[in-house]
């Protein structure tokens, strides 16, 4: 990585500008099929690459990172959520990796609202059955859907996106509850009018919408299990945007299947790309395809981000956007 430009390897297709000015800065070795990279071409990866660009469909656990060639730097990922990554292993690789965060915010949280809209008044379910051929005419009491307005939505984490949810939901006449590993600044609650929970049962039992915003980590894994699920109210619709797995998808399929939940929204599943077979016959559940950071601005504001981080470390300086090392 010497006096020659740096060895990239980029493993799913970027925006076509992003990948034009990576070729003009680096050796880039880019995936213009996009077809995902198996595990045997990720350690390939790994063992050629001065700095992977990876994404959310590349598993990087501690045996693949363990086997890593030295020449291997840097991992800049494309996207926020790092939990692909293992980050333990990437330290003791001595390995620095990036993110990008911030750009995906608001987009992010569109899908969110969208979401929990769709989930509410059933548009998606509605289009489905106007193609079908049931829509015979205005009917007074046929798809009555549920409120938004006057509502309490309950977040869980008000990070960047959690909180840029809450700023649409409270524009749509809700009243925004939340709960996070830590109390935000006064400030922001009274922006948001924001009610904290330290707990997080005690909050489901009150809320009539749930939001999923919290990043995936060890804590959060299933933090929507079948205990706290059953928690929630029957009227209540819950969204996930966030990660799959934080919920227990086979106990929410189960309880939007027998009425104990009212509706969800759900852009991410546990067990990525598949979904849980229960929830694809279920009326009550908008399904997305991982959509949330999915705009031509914000995957063109990722990859710039990737750029920058590696510019920034090329150059000798701390990535804007790094993970790793922590301090
Ligand atoms: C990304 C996401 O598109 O950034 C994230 O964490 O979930 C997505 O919006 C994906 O991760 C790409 O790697």
């Amino acid at each position: 990585m010497s006096d020659t430009k740096p060895f990239v390897i980029v493993t799913r297709k970027f925006p076509d500008p992003v990948e034009a000015r990576m070729r003009e800065l680096f050796t880039v070795e880019l995936n213009p099929d996009d077809t995902p990279f198996t595990r045997d071409q990720l350690a390939d990866a790994l063992s050629r690459a001065d700095i992977l660009a990876p994404t959310i469909t590349d598993k990087l656990d501690a045996d693949l990172l363990a086997g890593a060639g030295g020449q291997l730097k840097m991992i800049a990922n494309f996207g926020v959520g790092v939990d692909h990554i293992d980050l333990n292993a990437a330290h003791a690789k001595g390995l620095v990796v990036s993110n990008t965060p911030g750009v995906l915010t608001e987009d992010t949280a569109d899908i969110a609202m969208a979401l929990m809209l769709d989930a509410a008044r059933r548009v998606t379910e509605g289009d489905r059955r106007t193609r079908a051929g049931e829509f015979k005419g205005w009917h007074p009491v046929w798809m009555m859907g549920r409120s938004v307005h006057g509502k309490s939505l309950g977040v869980i984490g008000m990070g960047r996106i959690g909180q840029a949810v809450a700023r649409r939901a409270a524009g749509f006449g809700m009243d925004i509850h939340y709960h996070n590993r830590s109390r935000v600044s006064g400030a922001i609650e009274t922006t948001l009018g924001a009610t904290y929970w330290e707990d997080l049962d005690a909050m489901l039992g009150r809320v009539d919408f749930v939001s999923v915003n919290c990043p995936r980590t060890p804590t959060t894994y299933h933090l929507l299990d079948a205990r706290r699920l059953a928690l929630l109210q029957p009227h209540a619709i819950v969204v996930n945007t966030a990660r799959g797995d934080i919920i227990e998808e086979a106990a929410l399929a189960a309880m939007l299947a027998d009425g104990r939940l009212a509706a969800a929204g759900l852009d991410v599943y546990e067990f990525e790309p598949r979904v849980e077979a229960q929830l694809l016959g279920l009326d009550n559940v908008v399904l997305a395809p991982h959509l949330g950071s999915g705009t031509i601005e914000t995957r063109t504001a990722m990859g710039e981000k990737v750029i920058v981080n590696i510019k920034a470390f090329l150059d000798g300086h701390r990535p804007p956007d790094r993970v790793v090392p922590a301090e």
